[in-house]
């Protein structure tokens, strides 16, 4: 595959969380369905039903469309809206999480299971307990423990669960306050419940400040993402409203993490989403635009584009058009 084309045409497909299973890579994207309707705040234009896992035997191979993996038919509790999921293994089997809307209208995260890579998948009949918003990911820690990162402003509803509660139209926030962080959560030995209920992660300033509501060039909007790269716990992002992945960096899973500054400029359309994946010893940015539809922002295309770290651990900006 070419670095920055799309790895599928066939199908839309957004927010991709890349892996490496068994020497192979798989992705974990989205499907976007084409439509006619209009955009609005909510995310109302992602009208998502299903999974498809893509895979490639190497960077250099055809990616596969492994087909349908899960459908929302086939998950009890799912209402609509099918987004970014993400998937872990552990003792033979794999494990996929993903956020709907309930028949309640509230975004929870469910589990499914396979026995292979590509699915297809078996969904728990409740989400998970205590889960709330979207973008579920999942880091398998070095130490054999499993921490799931989530969050979404706006048509994600972060916002709404700012009291411990869901509160359906809660006060705007003030620009100045704390920005709402993504939640947290070790997942339990069975791997579709959490050991404790989701606490906030806290990201700092250079100061060692929270970072406020209203930095929105830093502030994390959407698209959590966690990795680890020479012993440091690598927390990425999307800013939303000002369309960069950032990163904030710490030695504690659990934070604080420290801003620490952009991934990737803007890409064509409204969303941008990401994954960090290192394949044979290099360093790959999976991430998704809408070039395939002409700027459609739910038409969506996944890519990748090898990431590069600098000496003292900080990661260069990528211009994805350059
Ligand atoms: O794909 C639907 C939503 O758009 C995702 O959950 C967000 O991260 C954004 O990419």
């Amino acid at each position: 595959m070419k670095e920055r084309t799309p790895l599928v045409t066939h199908i839309f497909t957004a927010d991709p969380s890349a892996h490496v299973f068994g020497g192979k890579i798989y992705v974990y994207p989205s499907h976007d369905i084409p439509h006619d309707g209009e955009d609005d705040d909510e995310g109302g234009e992602y009208i998502m039903e299903d999974y498809h896992v893509l895979s490639l035997d190497s960077l250099d191979s055809e990616c596969v469309d492994n087909g349908e993996a899960l459908h929302m038919r086939d998950v009890p509790w799912v209402g609509r809206q099918m987004w970014a999921p993400d998937c872990a293994y552990r003792d033979g089997k794999y494990y996929l999480y993903f956020p709907a809307k309930d028949k309640e209208g509230i975004f929870r995260i469910g589990a499914a299971m396979s026995g292979s890579p590509a699915g297809p998948f078996i969904a728990e009949k409740e989400p998970i307990r205590w889960s709330m918003s979207i973008d579920p990911a999942v880091l398998a820690d070095d130490d054999g423990r499993f921490y799931m990162y989530n969050g979404g402003l706006w048509g994600g509803q972060l916002e709404r669960w700012q009291t411990g509660e869901y509160v359906p139209d809660p006060p705007a926030s003030d620009p100045d306050s704390p920005a709402p962080g993504p939640f947290f959560a070790e997942l339990a030995d069975n791997m579709i419940s959490f050991k404790e209920k989701p606490k906030t992660v806290t990201i700092l300033d250079e100061n060692g400040s929270p970072l406020k509501a209203g930095d929105e060039d830093r502030r994390f909007f959407e698209g959590p993402w966690m990795h680890k790269y020479k012993g440091i716990y690598y927390l990425s992002y999307s800013t939303g409203t000002t369309h960069y992945i950032c990163y904030a960096t710490g030695t504690d899973p659990a934070g604080p993490f420290t801003y620490r500054g952009r991934i990737l400029e803007p890409v064509i359309g409204w969303t941008t989403h990401h994954s960090i994946v290192e394949i044979d010893g290099r360093w790959y940015l999976f991430y998704h635009d809408c070039e395939l539809s002409g700027g459609i922002n739910h038409r969506r295309c996944v890519k990748y584009t090898e990431l590069f770290y600098n000496d003292d651990g900080t990661i260069r900006t990528i211009f994805p058009y350059d």
